[in-house]
């Protein structure tokens, strides 16, 4: 039934607070995994946003910092940023959240017994906990297959978690393709360096055998700032001639994650990758080209967003997701989420967790949903103040497309 002006705040509330998720993009892993799967306090400490903040408190030298254990590193990140210093920032505030939701008491900030608590716990038992209280569907992972550990696993071919589904991560075919092409040729494809036709082939056949292995939701590369295509680059060859034919022929969107500025401190080590602004024209010049093609498109400098909502609004096989990494602060996630809003509807997706360990799924949801919710309570108080009604089960549905639905309808659409 119609819902009154005073009670959508609440009808918004339940539907967030009830809506299961769909992930789109994380660096988590499921069990067949194995130590790949990061979890519990130290990793959470560990975590590379927080090796960035601490560093800033402190004139240790980088590599004293990387010669101490995952412990000693936690102890150091505690110390500096939770004890010495209140935890305000989005990546340190994430912790406590995580201590709260999984029954701990993060005012008695006693190490010690977290770390006692997380031992207790079989990561087959931690995995379905974090799933249930972040309320995830499933989650779609980072799946390289030129990183050796993750190569050995997938070449198995054991059975997977219906919670973890995949994605075909292509930056060093596309960045790295001086080195890429050899690790191609030890596989047994035959390539050279030269992008010669025989190369383009032997590119899509190796992209084909991994969808095959993989069944991968989408394909995604991070791309760099000054990403361009048009351009006779490899990058832009490799794309246009291997990438895009295999993406529409297998109706497997290709993810463009743009504006990763790649160890701009490498004493940082992945701590130490920053942003840059890229040229949308590219983005436009994509779309506008291959109308039959379906992209997804997450930008990483915050002086991209508009353009990218705009170049959205332009082409329906652009579809916007996530606030990703330096734009994942509620401060950001609001204006982007309501700029996105206000010019596509909820024809996009409005968040990611990009979780690197799985506790973070929880914090990264509690955050972005919160911000999210305040959103959609104004959008919908709008409307109503100029006369439009809205029941629960609309509330319900327009939160399930936000949450994945709408990224899953996306898929099925063929242009
Ligand atoms: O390239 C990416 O997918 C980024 O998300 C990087 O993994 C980055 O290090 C990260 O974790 N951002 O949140
Ligand atoms: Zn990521």
């Amino acid at each position: 039934m119609n819902i009154r002006k005073e009670d959508v705040s609440k009808a918004v509330k339940k539907a967030i607070d009830e809506v299961q998720i769909i992930d789109l993009h994380t660096h988590i892993f499921d069990l067949r995994f194995k130590d790949l799967l990061l979890w519990g306090i130290d990793d959470l400490l560990t975590y590379h946003y927080l090796i960035a903040e601490v560093m800033r408190f402190s004139d240790m030298p980088y590599d004293e910092f990387w010669k101490m254990t995952k412990t000693e590193q936690a102890n150091f990140i505690w110390k500096k940023l939770f004890i010495e210093n209140s935890p305000v920032s989005e990546a340190t505030r994430g912790v406590i959240t995580v201590l709260k939701s999984v029954g701990l008491d993060p005012a008695i900030r006693d190490l010690e017994s977290y770390r006692k608590f997380f031992a207790s716990k079989k990561v087959s038992e931690y995995v379905d906990l974090v799933f249930k209280i972040a309320k995830i569907k499933y989650v779609i992972m980072t799946n390289d297959p030129f990183v050796e550990d993750e190569r050995k696993i997938w070449i198995k071919n054991e059975k997977g978690d219906a919670r973890f589904k995949s994605a075909l991560r292509i930056d060093p075919l596309l960045v790295k393709w001086s080195s890429s092409y050899l690790k191609l040729k030890e596989w047994g494809y035959n390539v050279e360096e030269k992008l010669t036709e025989k190369t383009f082939s032997e590119i899509k056949r190796f992209l084909s055998e991994w969808m095959d292995r993989m069944n991968p939701v989408y394909m995604a590369a991070s791309l760099p700032p000054e990403f361009k295509v048009p351009a006779d680059t490899e990058t832009a060859l490799i794309i246009e001639n291997a990438i895009i034919p295999v993406s529409y022929e297998r109706n497997v969107p290709f993810a463009m994650m743009i504006g990763a500025k790649r160890l701009s401190n490498p004493q940082l080590k992945l701590a130490g990758d920053s942003v840059g602004k890229a040229d949308i024209n590219t983005i436009e010049y994509m779309a506008r080209m291959y109308p039959h093609n379906k992209f997804l498109l997450t930008m990483l400098s915050k002086e991209n967003q508009h353009e990218l909502v705009v170049a959205a609004r332009k082409f329906r096989n652009i579809h916007v997701f996530g606030c990703w990494w330096f734009l994942n602060n509620p401060s950001i996630v609001d204006e982007i989420t309501r700029e996105r809003m206000e010019m596509l509807g909820l024809s996009f997706t409005p968040q990611h967790s990009d979780a690197r360990v799985l506790d973070q799924l929880i914090y990264k949801w509690d955050h972005s949903k919160k911000v999210i919710e305040k959103v959609l309570m104004d959008k919908y108080s709008d409307i109503l103040e100029d006369g439009w009604t809205v029941t629960d089960d609309e509330i319900k549905r327009d939160v399930e497309k936000l949450f994945g639905g709408e990224f899953e309808e996306f898929l099925k659409r063929k242009f």
